[in-house]
């Protein structure tokens, strides 16, 4: 018999909701400014990243080099970006079917928090009404280590004063569900069976998925 799964750790882009299209408007924006092609192939690459890392990656396509106080305009330019997008976000984007997950994980005493590289993650969670939600919100402003390192899922789990062997991670980037491994918890990969052929299970989405789904990590 595995472990009972006590607690859910959500990613926030690309699972609770699908902020990655404005990551890359305004990362394209920025791209642009610099002569830089940037397309929406590359931004898969930026998928789970850190803001500090996706500059460096960009700068890399176009073999710019920026000294420090450059590096750190552009950053604060690109948020600013993103920031008008996420002002105009509503309930309705948060994806199909999460919030009756969510819903029923609380009725059946699962505990729930937020695990994700975003420092932004207030805002957005404020901003489609689902903050309440998470018992506990571990963000990018609260680690000092990227997925694939565990920290982020981690110091969730500590927060909930559940043990890891006892948590599951919902992950649409394949660096995070290494994270999931990487800290002894279980990954549901959201997305493509193709990149997140790694986690115990792989879901399109949650719409039509429910808590009896799974029982097969646990039995
Ligand atoms: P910010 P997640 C990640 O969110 C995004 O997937 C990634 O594209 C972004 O660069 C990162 O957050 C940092 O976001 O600029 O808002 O701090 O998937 O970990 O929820
Ligand atoms: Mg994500």
């Amino acid at each position: 018999m595995k472990a009972p799964i006590l607690a859910c750790i959500f990613d926030l882009d690309g699972v609770i909701v699908d902020t990655a299209k404005y990551h890359f408007l305004a990362w394209q924006r920025l791209a642009r400014e610099m002569d830089i092609s940037f397309t929406e192939a590359d931004n898969e690459q930026l998928k789970g990243v850190s803001r500090v890392e996706s500059l460096r990656i960009i700068l890399e396509m176009g073999q710019i080099q920026l000294e420090e106080a450059q590096f750190e305009a552009k950053m604060a330019q690109k948020n600013e970006w993103f920031l008008e997008y996420i002002y105009q976000m509503s309930p309705d984007e948060v994806l199909p079917g999460v919030q009756a997950f969510l819903d029923e994980l609380k009725a059946h005493h699962i505990r729930i928090a937020l695990g994700s590289a975003s420092k932004n993650a207030l805002t957005i969670l404020n901003q489609i009404k689902m903050r309440d939600y998470f018992e506990v919100i571990v963000d990018g402003n609260l680690i000092t280590a990227a997925k694939p390192n565990p920290q982020v899922f981690l110091k969730a789990a500590e927060g909930l004063g559940i043990a890891p062997e006892n948590c599951v991670v919902f992950e649409d980037a394949e660096k995070g569900v290494e994270a999931a491994h990487r800290g002894q918890m279980r990954a549901i990969g959201v997305g493509a069976p193709e990149i997140l052929g790694e986690a115990e299970l792989v879901i399109p989405g949650f719409a039509h998925f429910s808590l009896s789904d799974l029982n097969p990590l646990t039995h």
